[in-house]
């Protein structure tokens, strides 16, 4: 059977550290979607990681892990990372495997990402530039390279013929500004190609499908947030894949029969990283306080990240597609310092109120309808069972859980590995 874990917000709920305290219930992690836009954050023996591209199993001992053929990803940022992890003492020779159908990240789509970005001016997404969107633009425009091709002799000519696909595309920017980092980029990407010859590459599908026969338990590690999914997120201010339930099964090919438990990460209050809209959004102090608290920075850029109360609506969207079955309440303890925590339970666009995601979100006059709970005022962190926490915080819990009709099974109350309190 196979477990999903996923992000319900904009990303960035702390999936990496709850996928971390899960993964030894599980003998395989497995990335269905995402690229190295994603930033998982683990501490490891105190020592903190950032995961972008390799499944956050792989400082369990008898975890294996799998890069699903759903995954774009970026030779030259695995290279990396894998060096990284080795140097903690990994042997992902052992640990990881690589679907031979994940397609790859060439140095001309991180720079077409930055024309698009830069083109689209005041609108731009905000994109992490690391060439998602390009790259699965080449797939679904039946153009890519997937890594079972860096195995075929005649790879570097299916390189240099995407290639020249890509510099006749960026022709219509000002090409000077990107030939120096394509160069650079490129003898990268030609160092980094050898290494990945050396990693264990398999026919995805089928090693999934009779690990599952064998009875293998299985969780997908979604990355990025449900909101920001391409079909159902705040379009177009979303990421290129499918980041809700559905795109587990496209991302490692398996059947829906397989899907079990759907655990959705939420944060006890909500951010955004990039442009878009976010409707509980704040801009005064509160938020600035969200953000000192809650060290509310990009994982993979540094970028400081939006911050505002728990939205509502938008959890009982994201929790509807993906038929989530469990929630994850992550960093609560950051609300400790506030007198009062508000939950928006409702939009109001244009002058009516629903609870329901309008189409879009951008241009319109949308305003949250909050309800407002008492802070505790009290430090949270040390609590070590559900039952400890004071009371107003657990009404809190309470309340989002009767929204959602769906119970809150954890709530992590810090970044440390035994911060988590199971409900
Ligand atoms: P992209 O890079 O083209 O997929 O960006 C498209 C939109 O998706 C958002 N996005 C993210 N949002 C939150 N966290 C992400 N990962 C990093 C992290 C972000 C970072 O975990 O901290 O370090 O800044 C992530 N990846 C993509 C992005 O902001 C765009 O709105
Ligand atoms: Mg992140």
């Amino acid at each position: 059977m196979v477990d999903v874990l996923l992000g319900l917000q904009w990303g960035d709920e702390g999936k990496g550290k709850i996928v971390d305290y899960f993964a030894g219930k599980y003998d395989i992690i497995a990335r269905f979607q995402g690229g190295p836009n994603a930033g998982h954050t683990l501490y490891v023996n105190g020592q903190k990681v950032v995961l972008r591209t390799i499944p956050s199993g792989v400082f369990h001992d008898k975890t294996i892990n799998l890069i699903g053929n759903g995954v774009v990803l970026d030779p030259v940022a695995f290279k990396k990372e894998s060096e990284d992890i080795a140097a903690l003492g990994v042997d992902l020779t052992k640990k990881l495997f690589i679907a031979e159908k994940t397609h790859i990240i060439v140095p001309t789509h991180r720079a077409l990402d930055k024309a698009s970005e830069i083109a689209k001016g005041n609108d731009k997404i905000g994109s992490t530039l690391k060439g998602i969107g390009p790259a699965y633009m080449d797939k679904t425009g039946r153009n890519g390279l997937r890594v079972g091709d860096v195995l075929a002799p005649d790879f570097k000519e299916r390189y240099e013929k995407l290639k020249k696909k890509h510099l006749d595309l960026l022709c219509q920017y000002d090409i000077s500004e990107f030939e120096a980092d394509i160069a650079a980029w490129e003898a990268e990407f030609f160092d980094a190609i050898p290494f990945l010859r050396t990693m264990n590459i398999v026919n995805g599908e089928y090693w999934i499908n009779n690990k599952l026969k064998n009875g293998s338990k299985i969780l997908a590690e979604g990355a990025q947030g449900s909101m920001l999914d391409v079909d159902f997120g705040t379009y177009p201010f979303v990421t290129s894949s499918n980041t809700i339930s559905a795109g587990v099964c496209t991302g490692l090919g398996i059947a829906p029969k397989w899907i079990k438990e759907v655990i959705g990460v939420t944060k006890a209050y909500c951010t955004r990283v990039g442009s878009g809209p976010f409707p509980t959004e704040l801009h005064d102090e509160t938020g600035e306080k969200l953000r000192a608290a809650g060290h509310e920075f990009g994982a993979v850029t540094g970028r400081p990240r939006r911050c505002g109360w728990i939205d509502l609506v938008a959890l009982n969207y994201t929790c509807m597609l993906s038929g989530v079955t469990q929630l994850v309440m992550t960093k609560s303890d950051v609300l400790d310092e506030f007198d009062q925590v508000l939950a928006c339970t409702a939009y109001e666009v244009e002058g009516q109120q629903t609870k329901e995601m309008p189409f879009q979100l951008n241009g319109l006059d949308v305003k949250p309808v909050w309800e407002t709970f008492n802070g505790w005022s009290e430090k949270t962190a040390t609590c070590k069972h559900f039952n400890e926490l004071p009371v107003e915080m657990k009404s809190f819990v309470t309340a989002v859980e009767t929204y959602l009709g769906i119970p809150v099974k954890y709530v992590s109350n810090g970044p440390g590995r035994d911060q988590i309190l199971d409900k």
